[in-house]
């Protein structure tokens, strides 16, 4: 088998660079250990940056986000009992989020995927990198149990976080920076209209909690767990009394309770490897960086960086020029590290800290008051949240 660009990994990463590389022209074929089943199970992120949303029009996959996405022009901060609302479309010069759940953009890019007809080998076992550091790279797997050899100019590795790509490069050729929160989120998705008409992000005393949705009927809620912590041990009453308890009177008395379609614990972690390319290997998405949830980010600097790369290959091809190749990694990691700041830095003011103490706590309760009371101040977090240009 021969492509120009293999791509590892059926995420939103792989799938919208795929879909993109495809309406211009250029052959690829993408590898994914999991089914399209499992791949569509994954219950992930919601809120999309404009810049994101504009790269699924252009990758032709935009109508039924146009239809169902919901466009936010703010969201709400609550400290204590407090809750003030910070206005993004004010703040920001008219730029807005939308909410439209990761699954839905994986499923439609899987469907226009089909519908162009190009291949994606689905359930690929023990995909190996080969030669990426030469002109000639190549991929080996077994697809139903029959080993498979995948000669291509360009790997894409879009495998997320535990995926092989990064794991392939030689140790010493890659920097890698980490920081590790000592709690997660417990998560619960619900099919109940949400508690509020935008999304509210609570700090409390019993720790973070965030009133989010998929649509007007179904409710996404997370609340700050200990690391150690195990989603079985929560019932769903469990998981709406302490939710109820972490968020302000007005939006606790309207949160609608029901059965939980699914509950899980994801873990809080900042990190980034540098750099971005090894010779003929381009990482993109959580196969490079993790941020934490809190910003909502990780989706978003998953479409920046194919946004990059995907010039980067088009110019290639077009115009036989590699300057776009070879600027990948430090264009993407400028974007990557600002939003890297970012989530860190929402992350330390909405949650509580197990070792630290009430230093810390005037300090989070002051950095609210200014952002309350400086529209400079709120200001910067509008322009991040709604996503950083390109
Ligand atoms: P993905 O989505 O992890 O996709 C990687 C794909 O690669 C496949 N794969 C392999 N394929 C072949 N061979 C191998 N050896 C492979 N190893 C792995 C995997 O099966 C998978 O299909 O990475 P991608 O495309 O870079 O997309 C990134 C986003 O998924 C991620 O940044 C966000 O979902 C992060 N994230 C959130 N981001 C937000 O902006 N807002 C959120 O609310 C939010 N919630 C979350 C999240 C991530 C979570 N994780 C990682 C568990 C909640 C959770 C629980
Ligand atoms: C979500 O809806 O899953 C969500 C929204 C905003 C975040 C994190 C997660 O910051």
């Amino acid at each position: 088998m021969r492509t120009q660009v293999a791509i590892i990994g059926a995420g939103p990463a792989g799938l919208l660079l795929g879909q993109l590389l495809s309406r211009a022209g250029i052959d690829n074929i993408i590898l994914e250990r999991r089914s399209a089943d499992y791949v569509l199970s994954r219950i992930r992120a919601g809120v999309l940056e404009q810049g994101m949303v504009d790269l699924l029009h252009e990758a032709g996959v935009g109508e039924r986000l146009d239809h169902e996405g919901l466009v936010h022009d703010g969201f709400s901060l609550a400290f204590g009992g407090t809750l003030h609302r910070l206005d993004l479309k004010d703040l920001s010069g008219g730029r807005t989020v939308t909410v439209y759940g990761q699954t839905e953009v994986t499923r439609d890019l899987i469907e226009a995927r089909q519908a162009l007809g190009r291949p994606t080998v689905y359930e690929a076992e023990n995909v190996a990198l080969h030669d990426f550091d030469g002109a000639a790279p190549r991929l080996t797997f077994q697809e139903n149990g029959e080993q498979q050899e995948l000669h291509c100019d360009f790997i894409a590795g879009c495998d997320g976080y535990h995926g092989v790509s990064r794991a392939s490069v030689p140790a010493g050729s890659l920097q890698t920076f980490e920081r590790v929160y000592p709690f997660g989120w417990l998560g619960l998705l619900v099919d109940r209209p949400p508690a509020a008409h935008e999304l509210v992000y609570a700090n409390h005393e019993r720790g973070f909690a965030l009133c989010s949705m998929r649509s007007a009927e179904r409710s996404r809620y997370y609340v700050q767990v200990p690391l150690e912590e195990k989603a079985s041990n929560w019932s769903d009453d469990a998981f709406f009394d302490e939710l109820r308890r972490r968020l302000p009177a007005e939006v606790a008395e309207a949160v609608i309770t029901g059965p939980s379609l699914e509950k899980s614990i994801a873990p809080l972690r900042s990190f980034v490897a540098e750099p971005m390319r090894f010779g003929r290997l381009f990482l993109a998405g959580d196969a490079a960086h993790i941020v934490p949830p809190t910003g909502a980010k990780g989706l978003n600097l998953a479409a920046s960086d194919v946004r990059y790369l995907f010039d980067a290959f088009r110019e290639h091809y077009r115009e036989g020029s590699n300057a776009g190749l070879d600027g990948y990694s430090a264009r993407a990691l400028a974007r990557v590290w600002k939003a890297e700041r970012f989530s860190w830095w929402m992350t330390n003011l909405l949650h509580r800290f197990p070792e630290r103490d009430g230093f810390d706590q005037r300090i989070q309760q002051a950095e609210f008051d200014y952002l309350v009371h400086s529209r400079a101040a709120a200001t910067a977090v509008a322009e991040n949240y709604v996503g950083l240009p390109y």
